[in-house]
């Protein structure tokens, strides 16, 4: 297992690399062009500002998240084509700068979604949450209006431009189906992964989150089932996945099994945890197994059976000790430093008995 840590870019995470270095066992920073456009091409001297800032602290830049995928990809529009030459020039600019890995979604217009940014907990924290009834009430645009009004950073997922058009591209989504995007998701694949295997760069889909269709929008990577459907579509190493236990977890999946089944395509572990209700709604807990629905202790158990050798960090956390005043929703200091340290104990614990 190797440990990473989000981070957002200079200028652009309150979050800074010398604190990031004092986390225990963190090797490296994931890290995307937050500015870049979906679509766009990337240029070799950004990536070199990152790569220095990271060198400066002995991080390595392995883990791209996300080359975000342009719209028009995933809706397949006869433009897709220069968006993919763009991605796999991307790409052979990321292996010049010794990436490995490259995180990305396949979901519609929205990336994560959630009602609330900040629902308080019993304990005093506050952590992101998920109402099903809300979201089958509000309008998609009200939504983001909530959502961006209540935090003064950009979002990955949430960006600007992608959100500028929502109206229209809602209207190019009108009776899409699932198996359209299925459609689509092969034909990106089928271009992408000679180039991404030319490079050696694993690329890993995320899955989506919330792992069921919202707005009457397609989701498909969302289960065990269609994770082994996706896998096939191009059956090969570089084709793998980031597993996410937070979005698989927005449902009743069995996340132990799905490691078990696909472990020796996962590049990219993303573990945090969360709490399900009845009612379907959620709540982004601690890491912990007792605090959440998601057995944590289990999911590092049978990574550990398999001596994953691939990435991982910690995911969302709650907003602690305050933090929430100035920390992007999720992704604040504390709580993720206390997920890597949970993460730590167990993977020690279980080098220890063997
Ligand atoms: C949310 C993240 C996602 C993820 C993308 C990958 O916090 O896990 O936004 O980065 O879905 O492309």
């Amino acid at each position: 297992m190797k440990m990473t840590f989000r981070w957002y870019g200079e200028g652009n995470d309150k979050i800074t690399l010398d604190q990031i270095k004092q986390i225990p066992g963190v090797e490296g920073v994931v890290w995307s062009l937050h500015d870049m456009p979906a679509g766009s091409l990337w240029s070799p001297e950004r990536v070199a500002e990152v790569e220095k800032q990271a060198q400066e602290y002995g991080f390595h830049i392995d883990v791209v998240e996300s080359v975000n995928v342009h719209e028009d990809i995933k809706l397949g529009l006869d433009t897709r084509d220069q968006y993919i030459e763009n991605y796999k020039q991307t790409l052979r600019v990321l292996a010049k700068f010794g990436v490995k890995v490259v995180c990305y979604n396949f979901m519609p217009v929205f990336d994560w979604t959630r009602t609330n940014l900040y629902k308080k907990m019993p304990d005093g924290s506050n952590a992101l949450f998920f109402e099903k009834s809300k979201i089958n009430e509000i309008d998609p645009i009200e939504l983001i209006e909530t959502i961006s009004k209540n935090t003064d950073v950009t979002m990955p997922g949430w960006e600007p431009e992608r959100l500028a058009n929502l109206k229209q591209t809602f209207k190019q989504y009108e009776g899409f189906t699932a198996e359209d995007l299925w459609k689509n998701l092969q034909y990106f694949l089928e271009q992408i992964i000679p180039v991404a295997e030319e490079c050696n760069i694993k690329m890993a889909i995320h899955p989506d989150d919330p792992a069921f269709p919202i707005f009457g929008l397609p989701r498909i990577i969302i289960n065990k089932e269609n994770i082994g459907r996706f896998l096939k579509l191009v059956d090969r190493p570089h084709n793998g996945l980031t597993v996410c236990t937070g979005s698989l977890g927005s449902i009743d999946n069995d996340i132990p099994a799905i490691i078990e089944s696909y472990h020796d395509r996962i590049h990219f572990m993303h573990i945090r945890n969360v709490k399900r209700f009845e009612n379907g709604d959620f709540i982004e807990s601690s890491h912990r197994a007792c605090d959440g629905s998601v057995d944590i202790v289990e999911v590092v158990k049978t990574l550990h059976k398999y001596d994953y050798q691939g990435y991982v960090r910690p995911d969302h956390g709650r907003h602690i000790w305050g933090e929430e005043k100035w920390a992007r929703p999720g992704y604040g200091l504390y709580d993720r430093a206390l997920g890597i340290m949970y993460i730590n104990g167990l993977w020690d614990t279980l080098n220890h008995k063997s």
